[in-house]
């Protein structure tokens, strides 16, 4: 552990910031990279930071997510200075380094970056109540509203991502490998997905079609990556910019359906705990239209209640096929964790297919 201290300070301090670093303590439950909550003091007072390895197993090119996030926090906080001229809300800000970079990089070559940690605000892994799932869902739409006039084109820092149907291929290309002789063991959720094939495609084919437009979207809206204020209960900053990218704005609603209206944890292995709750999910489209409304197609508003279930289902298959590559991709905690991760997933996605025709039925009222 000491030498984690002193990796984490020298790293630190690379960053133009004031004052002594205390200490770093493992931070969050992220699947993906490594973070820390760095605490300085300066002149007496403390300060947070949230510091954080890319994974470049994930993210080849960390210099290029460096670059995305960068304009993308930049481009928000002018949009939050032009709103509010005092500068109330919090938000995401980099901390940088003498030579203006937004990024270090250690002896390995790993890439870290720094912000300033948001006070008196949490993430929430399960929503409580439906007044969070439409606090969330605004703050998404918004930041997609924010970024309609980013200029430019943002880096594809993976490509594919949300490609449902490539994400079948690769589970198929890892049911034919069967890596760790642990296919057979899962047929029935292997059947489960192939048998959605088609469906799963459906988003990718209306943008083909022009129906639906690229737009740039934050690819992993999760109902804790949105910081929910402690006092107001309101979303106050949306968080893990890095698969900011372009992309379909309907994987973003899909994916807070896919976290938001579930009570039990991604990982929870009682199936009977896990199903959609269509409060939260009513919220969740309220939330979102009252802040995507003005943008989004025809098309696109048609298929809110669709994406819930085709990313759900696009999820379940990445964890499936990690699975059965030998839990190569998602950090796990247990031997098992992937399988109960898939297997919340497939159970989500029936709950969700019950539920279709009142999904539905939200569009009509609105
Ligand atoms: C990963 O690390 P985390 O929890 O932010 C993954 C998402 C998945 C999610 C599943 C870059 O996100 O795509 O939806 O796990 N991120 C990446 O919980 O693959
Ligand atoms: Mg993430």
């Amino acid at each position: 552990m000491p030498g984690t201290q002193q990796k984490l300070r020298k790293l630190m301090n690379k960053f133009t910031i004031y004052g002594d670093f205390l200490l770093g303590v493992p931070f969050g439950n992220g699947h993906v990279n490594d973070t820390y909550l760095v605490t300085f003091d300066q002149g007496g007072v403390r300060l947070n930071y949230t510091m954080q390895r890319i994974n470049s197993e994930v993210f080849k090119e960390p210099l290029k997510v460096m670059e995305n996030i960068d304009r993308v926090t930049q481009h928000v906080l002018s949009k939050i200075r032009q709103a509010h001229m005092e500068m109330k809300k919090r938000t995401m800000r980099l901390l940088r380094t003498p030579d203006n970079l937004p990024y270090v990089i250690d002896d390995n070559g790993s890439c870290w970056r720094a912000y300033v940690y948001v006070e008196r605000a949490r993430a929430y892994d399960v929503l409580e109540t439906p007044e969070q799932a439409y606090g969330i869902a605004k703050a998404f739409g918004e930041f997609q509203q924010q970024l309609t006039d980013l200029p430019g084109r943002l880096h594809e820092t993976i490509p594919d991502f949300h490609n449902t149907p490539k994400r079948i291929e690769q589970l198929e290309k890892a049911i034919a490998r069967d890596a760790v002789g642990r296919a057979a063991k899962v047929q029935k959720e292997i059947d489960f997905i192939l048998s959605r094939k088609e469906e799963a495609g459906i988003l990718m084919k209306l943008n083909s079609s022009g129906d639906i437009p690229e737009r740039i979207t934050h690819n992993d809206t999760k109902c804790n990556n949105v910081l929910i204020d402690d006092l107001s209960g309101e979303g106050v900053a949306v968080i893990d910019l890095d698969t900011v990218m372009p992309g379909l704005s309907l994987y973003d609603f899909g994916d807070m359906v896919r976290t938001c209206t579930s009570p039990a944890d991604e990982d929870e292995v009682d199936l009977r705990k896990v199903y959609m709750q269509f409060d939260m999910y009513e919220a969740l489209f309220k939330g979102f239209c009252a802040a995507a409304n003005n943008f989004m197609t025809p098309a696109e508003k048609e298929n809110l209640a669709l994406s819930g279930k085709i990313i759900t289902l696009e999820i379940g298959t990445r964890f499936l096929a990690d699975y059965l590559n030998g839990d190569t991709y998602f950090k796990i905690k247990r031997p098992e964790q992937n399988l109960d991760r898939c297997r919340t997933q497939l159970k989500l996605v029936t709950s969700i297919e019950e539920q279709m025709n009142d999904m539905q039925k939200l569009l009509l009222k609105k």
